[in-house]
């Protein structure tokens, strides 16, 4: 991966929580008024967006869901992406991802379960109650942001499937449509298209990984990966697939892309690890994003991105260097 210079983005344009939090009660107005307008899939689940409880925020911490670190700006997020799909360059997603086709969306559930199908989104995102969570994102390339991201609990989407006893890991594809991905197009390109990301079951359980659907209160944007799309916070950000069509169940640890493009630099477990230096730079600390060349704003990397008091329990008595 390239370590991008997201030289253009300035800290003061970090938007304090208060400010956002005052800014939400808006946002959930608009959402209401465009849900009657439009009813897809994901103007569905934006509507459910209003009814967000940000107290939850103060006592309900102690599951990581929330965090007090500045946000980055929307804007921000939407701009420096890794997609890809859409090209390598960091402002490739946003200028390349808009004609995507997001409606109408599938996903295909296969392998050791009791419901595999073919699910439309409307049906997957009708029964989901939408949270809100905002976690620190920590790119392997070292830099992180916090995002308010809106979504459910992976383990909520994963029940309704009932998978067999057998189904001991998870494998999650993103969409292969090469006429709308220009980064499945290029000849330059040495990924072995579609995207695929998997997870240990248990790790799909837990109550920190979240499908998103929703940033900032509003549809998530394209480039961020709609309209289905994982986010993992204790582990790198590549682990966080987007746009996601398939999921299987299965009984054998899947490959994942960035496993197959270089195992010796990239892991199936991936958490985020600052004892693990990636073989061509250090994990040790990460530029927290907006940053400049004059205020680089670098912080320590925690063990898994600060998450460690509700994942550890996950890998006890595994040797996390020979797991990274
Ligand atoms: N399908 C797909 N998913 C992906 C990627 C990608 O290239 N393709 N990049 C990953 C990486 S490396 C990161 S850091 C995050 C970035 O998410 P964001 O752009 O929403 O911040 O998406 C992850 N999910
Ligand atoms: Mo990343």
């Amino acid at each position: 991966m390239i370590i991008g210079k997201p030289s253009d983005i300035r800290s003061s344009e970090i938007t304090p929580r208060s400010v956002y939090l005052r800014r939400r009660e808006f946002i959930g107005k608009s959402l209401i008024a465009s849900a009657g307008v439009s009813l897809s899939a994901v103007t569905v689940a934006s509507e459910q967006l209003k009814s967000l409880d940000y107290r939850k925020a103060d006592f309900k911490n102690k599951e990581g869901f929330y965090t007090n670190e500045a946000l980055a700006p929307y804007k921000d997020i939407k701009r420096f992406n890794n997609f890809y799909e859409f090209g390598s360059d960091k402002g490739d997603p946003e200028k390349h991802a808009q004609n995507l086709t997001v409606d109408p969306w599938s996903l295909t559930v296969e392998g050791e379960v009791e419901k595999p199908g073919v699910y439309h989104l409307e049906d997957i995102l009708k029964p989901v109650n939408i949270e809100e969570r905002i976690y620190r994102l920590r790119c392997v390339e070292a830099w992180s942001m916090v995002i308010p991201w809106q979504g459910f609990p992976l383990a909520d989407l994963i029940e309704r499937f009932q998978p067999s006893s057998k189904a001991k890991y998870i494998q999650f594809e993103t969409l292969h449509r090469p006429e709308e991905m220009p980064g499945q197009r290029a000849r330059t390109s040495t990924i072995d298209w579609p995207y695929v990301e998997g997870l240990r079951m248990d790790e799909a359980m837990n109550p920190l990984s979240l499908i998103a659907v929703g940033l900032y209160g509003k549809e998530l944007p394209k480039q961020n990966g709609a309209p289905l799309r994982l986010v993992i916070p204790w582990k790198y950000g590549f682990k966080s697939i987007k746009s996601i069509v398939k999921i299987r169940f299965l009984e054998k640890m899947p490959m994942t892309t960035w496993v197959s493009l270089a195992a010796s630099e990239y892991g199936f477990y991936a958490n985020v690890n600052p004892q693990v230096n990636h073989p061509r730079w250090s994990q040790g600390s990460e530029r927290r994003l907006p940053s400049n060349f004059f205020s680089p704003n670098r912080i320590p990397t925690k063990p898994f991105n600060g998450y460690a008091e509700q994942v550890s329990h996950l890998y006890a008595g595994m040797d996390l260097k020979k797991y990274y």
